[in-house]
């Protein structure tokens, strides 16, 4: 199996991989250590990561960013609009009324959703992974902001599975770092020491698109998280928006071109503002270039950090809000924490530094992670783990829930109340700060009314799974809807007489979970009751208990002594219900049509590919050729056959450029390569055979 951390930025991914030494970062197939969060369309082929990067501008509307922050939105998402000034693609509602985008592939208008966009860079991550590790990549740890919610946790791991990336655990970004803090540290506090204090470390994670806190408590092989918090629309992108919208209202009024009316300007400037910040963060000043922006017109300007540092003050006063209020969530005041660790691109920006300087001090500051590295390690981290083929120290991660959670049902299913008060119909089942993974046994009642049981001899009961009103208070991106799923739970009947009545219930166990993903799910489910039955039956039953399939009978907790009755007995009947889950995820069919669709594209992209090497195979054979026959090959033929030759060869180079031979295909060039080989490999033979002669000789006398 491989072990593989995937740290799935907005704007880089970057892969990390667990070897015999350790966690290694690896380089994708231009040696970069993150990758473009990219998908581009052409004519014949996607390009994927790299590839499409090297087209944002050329191939504009056909390439696609924004995949993490948009998988799995409605279209209707007010957030949708925010992300869509960073887009350049078109955006549409695809199916289910997710969030898509219209491109142009393969000679037509194509709608993909951002889950199927996200799990075609997945085949890309897959692939260079693999080509590094030298074995498949089929498992692997995925990271995603804690502000993420069930929904678009399941978009990830559709993506994943639609890529055949099996997600072995779905991690909280500044979880992962956390837990590559953790387990190198060797000096965390004993916990059977009694008077050991836990050591508090802040994870503050500013990358391109969010910011995200936590606080966490480590002691030897374990962490807690004790609160997070986070403000989702604050990232590196924010403050290069800040210097795009200066210069756009400066270069309108000086160059006389209205920067706004075109997207490619508007784009070109924020790549030009990006870099202006990196520079920003350890010059005083610097220099802003683009040329031809729009109408022929070259811009520039200079730019020095203390002027942006005042247009940015805005986004500064932000950076705080969500230290403090994890910190208030946490319990934990800023001088009983004891390091911050710096995580994602964005921290290298002076007023950040600065603001968490002022809020702890300069000193608790501590780079001891690589700021771009350190969620793809902890992932990796996590994998092996998880893998049975690692040997990793154990680290206990418990993660902390961020969204009020509770179930309801139908009021027909609740119990009848007492003083004639409504029926409960709702239970926060998670609340915010319960542990992550930890699951919960919860008991409802159905009635067991005849009308209904008439027609199936069966009744069911809905348990529905949704983020409580209280979410606001967490700042719950409300246009991703509250509702986390429906589970139906089948089977519930009649099992005794003791059930008979107008009021009779069945009572009904039910197991759900917050598992180590962060996803709700109902495990298992059944129905309980308790009866009284003569001790033969019993007995009976106890020994048919192996092969009795559907109706298991358990000794109840307490047997009464008192009764007089002695050959009876309480015991407990217990029946399994099945349950048919509705969640945001897609259904088998749609990822089996994804898969299909991924399929075609992926043979598509190969045949380029395919092509593309046929063609220079044959190129190369004629450079190559051209050049043996007049140096190491020119004696082994006649001058008329080897100026015939060269004509030949002439001529394939020059159709290669011709419109015929720039579209041909694989075929094509491998039958013109066999062609010439018909000729070039007698000529290859006799020099061969030539300069073998008086090597071979040569052995023999060293043996005789
Ligand atoms: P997200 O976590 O929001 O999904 P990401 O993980 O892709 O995004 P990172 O790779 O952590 O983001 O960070 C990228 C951001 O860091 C970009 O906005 C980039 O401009 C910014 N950045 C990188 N280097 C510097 C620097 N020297 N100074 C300022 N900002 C920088
Ligand atoms: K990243
Ligand atoms: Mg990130």
């Amino acid at each position: 199996m491989s072990v593989v951390g995937i740290d799935f930025g907005n704007l880089n991914t970057v892969v990390a991989v667990a070897r015999n030494r350790g966690i290694d970062v690896i380089v994708n197939e231009v040696s970069n250590r993150a990758t473009p969060s990219l998908v581009s369309f052409g004519e014949k082929q996607r390009y994927l990561g790299e590839s499409a990067k090297t087209q944002e501008i050329s191939n504009f509307k056909n390439t696609v960013s924004g995949l993490k922050r948009m998988a799995g939105r409605p279209f209707s998402d007010p957030d949708v609009q925010i992300e869509k000034k960073y887009i350049n693609s078109n955006l549409v509602a695809g199916e289910r009324d997710e969030v898509a985008t219209s491109v142009w592939y393969q000679e037509d208008q194509r709608t993909y959703t951002f889950t199927q966009l996200a799990s075609m860079f997945f085949t890309k991550v897959k692939d260079f992974t693999s080509k590094e590790i030298k074995i498949p990549v089929t498992d692997a740890v995925l990271s995603c902001p804690v502000w993420f919610s069930d929904r678009q946790r399941r978009a990830l791991l559709d993506a994943a599975d639609v890529a055949g990336i099996n997600v072995l655990k779905l991690m909280n970004d500044t979880t992962a770092a956390a837990l590559g803090y953790g387990i190198t540290k060797l000096d965390l506090p004993d916990p059977t020491d009694p008077k050991h204090k836990p050591r508090n470390v802040v994870f503050y994670d500013l990358g391109h698109s969010s910011c995200q806190v936590s606080v966490v408590s480590f002691v030897k092989g374990k962490l807690v998280v004790k609160g997070t918090a986070y403000d989702r629309n604050l990232g590196g992108r924010d403050f290069d928006e800040v210097l795009v919208q200066h210069f756009a209202k400066e270069f309108t009024a000086k160059y006389k071109i209205d920067i706004n009316s075109s997207a490619k300007a508007i784009f070109r400037l924020r790549q030009a503002c990006e870099k202006v910040k990196k520079i920003l963060s350890a010059n005083a000043v610097t220099v802003l270039n683009v040329e031809c922006i729009m109408e022929d017109t070259d811009v520039s300007a200079q730019v020095s950090r203390a002027d942006y540092e005042e247009w940015a003050a805005p986004l500064v006063t932000r950076l705080a809000a969500p230290v403090k209020e994890a910190l208030e969530i946490a319990g934990i005041t800023a001088d009983e924490v004891d390091f911050v660790e710096l995580v994602g691109g964005s921290t290298r920006i002076p007023s950040v530094k600065q603001t968490l300087s002022d809020i702890f001090t300069a000193d608790k500051l501590s780079t001891t992670l690589n700021q771009d590295e350190a969620v793809a390690r902890g992932c990796a981290l996590q994998c092996a783990m998880i893998s049975p083929v690692f040997k990793v120290r154990d680290f206990a991660v418990q993660d902390w829930n961020g969204y009020p959670i509770e179930l309801s049902w139908d009021a027909k299913y609740a119990p009848a109340p007492k003083d004639g008060a409504a029926a409960e119909t709702v239970m926060e089942a998670f609340p915010v700060g319960n542990g992550i993974p930890s699951s919960k046994i919860l008991t409802f009642y159905r009635s067991l009314k005849e009308d209904e049981l008439a027609a199936t001899g069966s009744v069911d009961l809905a348990i529905s799974a949704a983020y409580s009103a209280k979410r606001s208070e967490r700042h719950y991106p409300e246009g991703l809807g509250a509702a986390i799923g429906k589970w139906t739970l089948k089977g519930i009947k009649k099992v005794s007489d003791t059930a008979e009545g107008p009021d009779a219930k069945a009572t009904i166990k039910v197991k759900t979970r917050l598992d180590g993903n962060g996803l709700v799910v109902v495990d298992s489910a059944s129905q309980i009751e308790e009866q009284t039955v003569p001790v033969e039956e019993v007995k009976k039953a106890e020994e048919e208990k192996k092969d009795a399939a559907a109706m298991d009978v358990d000794p109840a907790p307490e047997t009464p002594a008192s009764e007089a009755e002695v050959k009876t007995k309480r015991v407990i009947k217990k029946h399994d219900l099945t349950i048919s889950a509705e969640t945001t995820a897609a259904s088998p069919t749609l990822i089996s049509k994804w898969k299909d669709e991924e399929g075609h594209m992926s043979v598509a992209d190969q045949f380029v590919i395919d092509t593309a090497e046929a063609r220079n195979a044959l190129e190369e054979y004629v450079y190559d050729t051209r050049s043996k026959l007049d140096m190491a090959w020119s004696d082994y033929e006649t001058a008329d056959k080897k100026a015939s030759f060269l004509t030949k060869l002439n001529t394939m180079e020059d159709w290669l450029y011709t419109e015929e031979g720039e579209a041909a295909t694989k075929g094509a060039f491998a039958d013109k390569l066999a062609e010439l080989k018909k000729l070039g490999d007698p000529i290859k033979r006799r020099f061969l055979e030539h300069e073998e002669r008086p090597r071979t000789e040569r052995q023999l006398r060293e043996y005789i």
